[in-house]
């Protein structure tokens, strides 16, 4: 991608209205745009990395088995009235009519609608475990959007639906999620830490927030400081093993963690007290066992084996990518700007071209352009004619892991810098030689 045709819309000073460094950094990389309050347009640079959020999301559902489906952001409110949650879910549903005077719904969650869906359809327990997800647009009219997109209203959500025939399965089926939860936030980078946690409008007794320890987190968490070095389940985790999930789950419940609507001041002063973590969080990911609170007023029910009719147990399962985007900036950036984890980075190299119309500068450029697109990898090419500086600055703040730069007197003798983001080393190689490094 030449930075020259590219729409990548860099700000040179600080928004006033951004309170926290991803939000600065995210305008600043001209990575969102807010159209309304607390609703954002992603532009190029900022979708490149939800959608690599959503692919790593994605998989990791997948291998949990997870099936996905896609549902409509527009609701009949008369699914809600039949769960009883129509009036129950207060000021944050936005409500709407249609031309026939129906009332409607921008769903801020979909139990309701996969209910339906699963009603219409499955009729015996041979059908299940059934795990349908979806990531979709939700929309929420929070009091107080702020940070962003970290609290926006409209905001994007993988939610996903476990249908079991007795509470025993249910419980497979969150443990699935909670592995599977691990590993995503694993490979996003992230430390998340699984706490108990209050279901609120979800409702359910048994839940768990997957929370990021961070400064500008708006939860108030309490937890055991060893969750910090937990192993992650690894990618040959066997979900079908009921008692090696119960494990993992069991292992990440087994020390003290509680966001503040669930603190228990007297077993956390049981921890030791070098032991105890008492920190700010952000909540990537929330995860609900609920029975059969919806499957009961829906008559969402299955044939048993035993020949007779079973209201099915649920559990739902949320993660917020456009929450986790600048979560993964507030735990990964420095003075200069954003510090990508190369599995969700927007490009994997930016070739920096330091002066754009002298030939061999343009020519090692579209060299190693071509070269590494060919194999494969995301390329920006800076072609820009802006100074070497501006370029410089433009690198470090969208913060893409490796910089290759091309300057005439390196050029002159076969050579280009290469510089990782992270770390800020810098080593002199033959242009065959950097590109071999990303190719290998
Ligand atoms: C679980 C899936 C639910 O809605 N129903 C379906 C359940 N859970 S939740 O905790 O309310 O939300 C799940 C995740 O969505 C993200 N999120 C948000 N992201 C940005 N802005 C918001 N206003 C917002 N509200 C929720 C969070 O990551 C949350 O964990």
């Amino acid at each position: 991608m030449r930075l020259s045709r590219y729409f990548m819309p860099i700000l040179k000073e600080n928004p006033k209205e951004a309170e926290i460094v991803s939000h600065r950094l995210m305008l600043r990389a001209g990575m969102i745009r807010q159209q309304s309050q607390g609703i954002y347009s992603w532009l190029p640079l900022g979708k490149r990395v939800l959608d690599k959020v959503n692919a790593i999301i994605r998989e990791e559902q997948n291998r949990a088995g997870a099936i996905e489906l896609s549902m409509p952001t527009l609701q009949s409110a008369e699914l809600w009235q039949e769960s009883g949650r129509y009036d129950a879910y207060g000021k944050e549903m936005l409500r709407i009519k249609d031309r026939q005077d129906r009332p409607m719904l921008y769903g801020p969650t979909n139990e309701e609608m996969v209910t339906d869906i699963f009603r219409s359809s499955v009729k015996s327990y041979k059908d299940l475990p059934i795990n349908l997800y979806h990531i979709q647009l939700k929309f929420r009219d929070e009091i107080r959007p702020r940070f962003g997109t970290m609290r926006s209203r409209e905001f994007m959500m993988k939610d996903a639906y476990s249908f079991d025939l007795t509470s025993e399965g249910a419980e497979h089926s969150y443990n699935k999620m909670f592995a599977a939860y691990l590993r995503t936030f694993d490979r996003l980078g992230l430390r998340a830490i699984p706490m108990r946690a209050d279901t609120g409008p979800i409702g359910g007794k048994l839940s768990h927030e997957f929370i990021i320890l961070a400064d500008t987190g708006e939860s108030e968490v309490f937890c055991h400081k060893d969750f910090v070095g937990f192993d992650i389940p690894g990618e040959h985790t066997d979900f079908d093993s009921v008692e090696g999930l119960k494990a993992i789950f069991d292992k990440w419940t087994s020390l003290y963690a509680a966001t503040s609507e669930m603190h228990d001041e007297a077993a956390f002063n049981a921890v030791p007290e070098g032991d105890r973590l008492s920190a700010r969080g952000i909540e990537v990911g929330h995860i609900f066992y609920f029975g059969t609170k919806y499957s009961e007023p829906m008559g969402a029910k299955v044939q048993g084996p035993d020949g007779k009719e079973h209201f099915v147990h649920m559990g739902s399962y949320g993660i917020g990518p456009t929450r986790l985007v600048p979560a993964i900036i507030e735990a990964s950036h420095d003075d200069n700007g954003i510090i990508w984890p190369a599995s969700v980075a927007p490009f994997d190299i930016v070739v920096i071209n330091m002066k754009a119309g002298d030939q061999a500068c343009d020519d090692t450029c579209e060299l190693i352009h071509a070269a590494l697109t060919k194999a494969g990898k995301d390329v920006l090419y800076d072609d820009t004619d802006d100074r070497a500086g501006t370029k410089f600055a433009t690198a470090d703040l969208i913060g893409v892991p490796v910089q290759i730069i091309a300057g005439p007197r390196a050029v002159a003798n076969g050579e280009v810098e290469v510089k990782d983001r992270k770390t800020g080393a810098r080593e002199t190689m033959t242009i065959e030689a950097a590109i071999n490094r990303f190719v290998a």
